[in-house]
């Protein structure tokens, strides 16, 4: 089976827009697998903990603070490719350069304001896995999985 994992994070702006249903259903329907999900109002040390390669950058103390200033949806999909599929599926940094069709591209113009997350290495997803879920997460089958690959 396709064991591949990526952490994905609705931002505070997200969960606050109302576009938590859609980020979940676009991952769902793209044909991944729901391994781990759960709302938490992170501290801003979890989140420096998460960002930790970005400390020092100008805006790092003002991600922090927006990080901070409400809960996020944190969760694990698994699947092909998982990671990379889904930066395609989150588009650019910058919303301004994201395609109409990705998340950012769909739902945000502002960089500070870009609504979700995704992991950019297999090495960071399972950093990251592990810092937001240190209770593991949930391993079972979904018998769509034989539908969904070759
Ligand atoms: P990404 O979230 O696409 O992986 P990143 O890891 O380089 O991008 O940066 C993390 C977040 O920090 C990003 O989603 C938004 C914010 N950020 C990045 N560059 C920024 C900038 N130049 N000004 C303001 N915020 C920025
Ligand atoms: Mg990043």
């Amino acid at each position: 089976s396709v064991t591949e994992r990526t952490y994905i994070m609705v931002k505070p702006d997200g969960v606050q827009r109302g576009i938590v249903g859609d980020i979940i259903s676009r991952f769902e329907k793209r044909g991944f697998k729901l391994s781990a999900l759960k709302l938490v109002h992170a501290t801003p040390e979890h989140l420096e903990q998460h960002y930790i390669d970005l400390k020092g950058k100008p805006f790092f103390p003002g991600l922090i603070k927006y990080m901070a200033s409400g809960p996020v949806v944190a969760m694990v999909w698994t699947g092909l490719d998982a990671v990379k599929t889904g930066r395609v599926m989150l588009g650019a940094t910058n919303p301004l350069a994201s395609s109409p069709g990705t998340i950012r591209g769909d739902y945000a113009l502002a960089v500070g304001r870009n609504i979700c997350h995704g992991s950019d290495s297999v090495e960071n997803a399972e950093k990251e896995i592990q810092l937001w879920f240190p209770e593991g997460v949930v391993q079972y089958t979904n018998d769509n999985e034989k539908w969904v690959f070759e």
